[in-house]
């Protein structure tokens, strides 16, 4: 296609007809509204709230205040022509106390929200889990009926079953496709073992439990969304695509441990039945830990329609001795593993390589690896840069459209060589939290202005949408 792409004049990248583009948010990035209407706390809340858990105290608290300005945000998607909206659904707003009383005006919320997405012509895609769990689950309150204990326990995956019922019953008829998990790995190890995303956790048992009983919320979530008639249902998993620093056999085993950690201990169970086997004791742990029951397996590898991808960055990797001194750790995240840079390239403010052709390498590698992979979504891609709006009342972020033009044609490349990709979602439609790095990182295709809440479209969002425009044009010429 020889279109004029705006500021950068390149060229749009070429997608297959009918291929869907959108734009991806999380509820704790961006609703604010923490507790109004009824809302309960999250463990985000109370991580957020912890001196010294993110960069300056920031906190989700306020946010974009979509929660307030969902109109103008949706307006925002309708002039960008996206086919696709994927948002996640707050589950302290729906269940308060994580199960028990429904709060009405929760349901009220995502109702709205989602009849304006579709009289503005765009589909929802639901996440059901972007890592906001009821705190109520985590500790328990005096009027509380949960038992506590957070991922390391099941009951936690089963109220997740719960939660995911009750949101396919109210909201079945007008969703697209669903999402049950955003990047468990995040949850599990993230959260448990490293201590850097909520509840700040450093255990090795916690974190392997954790893994195991997201797993399991997976798939007792896939079978409450299959019984109440949910159209498409798949997970989003964060894979990495790896490389040793060197071809020596010390790197190339901390590669494996890597591969193991990041990877597969997420699509072996959910797209193979089976936990990867690894001489390695931390997988042995989790594949036999007292966590696992029979059954479970064939429960997390139950068929999906999608498997969705977020990505951002290749890594490489080195031979490390152990950080932690705790044992327990060592069997957890502490795998003898650190992050090299050999990367020449440019980086985004996150510190991260832009190296677009890791991502056709990742789809590639995926689909000759699984003979039972589902069609691939890109559920997030994008680029946090050092955006400022000019004297000129825009904002000029040339090298986020350069990002994205190359991420974009890094999926059409992967389609080319037979990967079947079905669409691709920028990360993100609004500057927002996020999570530990607070509000310093912007990653939208809209400036947020966090003193007046002001949105202003980024270059970026004017490139996307004469993109969207083009790719259009060319479905409607190409399919009678
Ligand atoms: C995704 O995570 C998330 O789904 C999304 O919510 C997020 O906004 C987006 O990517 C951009 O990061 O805070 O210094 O401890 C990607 C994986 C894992 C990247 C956690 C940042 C924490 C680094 N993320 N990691 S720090």
């Amino acid at each position: 296609m020889s279109n004029a792409s705006g500021p950068t004049a390149r060229p749009f990248p070429e997608l297959p007809a009918g291929f869907r583009l959108g734009a991806a948010t999380a509820a704790y990035q961006i609703e604010g509204a923490h507790d109004q209407d009824g809302r309960g706390p999250s463990i985000w809340d109370t991580f957020s709230h912890t001196p010294g858990r993110t960069l300056g105290g920031a906190t989700g608290d306020t946010a974009c205040d979509h929660y307030h300005r969902y109109r103008e945000d949706i307006g925002l998607l309708r002039e960008l022509g996206v086919d696709d909206y994927r948002f996640s659904i707050a589950w302290p707003r729906l269940l308060p106390e994580g199960t028990g009383p429904v709060n009405a005006k929760g349901l009220d919320f995502y109702d709205r929200l989602i009849d304006e997405l579709l009289a503005a012509g765009v589909a929802p895609t639901v996440t059901l889990y972007h890592w906001d769990l009821p705190q109520a689950l985590e500790t328990p309150s005096d009027s509380g009926s949960a038992a506590g204990g957070g991922w390391r326990v099941r009951e936690t995956a089963e109220a997740f079953a719960e939660y995911a019922a009750l949101a396919a019953e109210r909201f079945g008829d007008r969703v697209e496709r669903w999402i049950t998990l955003n990047e468990p790995y995040c949850s599990a190890f993230v959260g448990h073992a490293e201590g850097r995303h909520a509840p700040g956790a450093e255990e090795g048992r916690g974190a392997l439990a954790a893994a195991h009983h997201l797993l399991v919320a997976h798939g007792l979530a896939v079978r409450a969304l299959r019984a109440a008639g949910a159209r498409e249902i798949g997970i989003t998993l964060n894979l990495d695509r790896l490389h040793a620093a060197t071809d020596g056999p010390e790197d190339q085993a901390a590669l494996r441990r890597a591969e193991v950690l990041h990877n597969e201990v997420w699509t072996e169970p959910l797209l193979s039945g089976r936990y990867p086997a690894h001489e390695d004791e931390t997988w042995a742990g989790l594949a036999a830990g007292p966590w696992r029951l029979p059954g479970d397996l064939e429960l997390i590898g139950a068929p999906l329609d999608f498997l969705g991808v977020n990505f951002y960055r290749p890594v490489t990797v080195t031979a490390a001795p152990h950080r932690a001194a705790d044992p327990e750790l060592r069997t957890a995240v502490d795998i003898g593993v650190t992050e090299v840079d050999p990367y020449g390239t440019r980086h985004t403010t996150m510190g991260w390589p832009v190296v677009p052709e890791a991502l056709t390498e990742l789809l590639c590698g995926l689909h000759a690896r699984h003979p039972r992979l589902p069609p691939i979504w890109i559920t997030e891609n994008g680029s946090a840069e050092t955006d400022t709006v000019a004297p000129d009342g825009r904002v000029h972020d040339t090298a986020r459209i350069d990002y994205l033009t190359d991420h974009l044609a890094a999926v059409s490349a992967a389609v080319t060589a037979g990967v079947d990709v079905r669409g691709y979602y920028v990360w993100s439609l609004l500057d927002n939290f996020e999570w530990a790095r607070g509000y310093g990182q912007r990653f939208g295709i809209v400036h947020v202005d966090y003193d007046t809440l002001t949105r202003t479209p980024k270059d970026s969002y004017h490139w996307y949408r004469g993109l969207i425009t083009a790719h259009h044009a060319r479905t409607e010429e190409t399919t009678p």
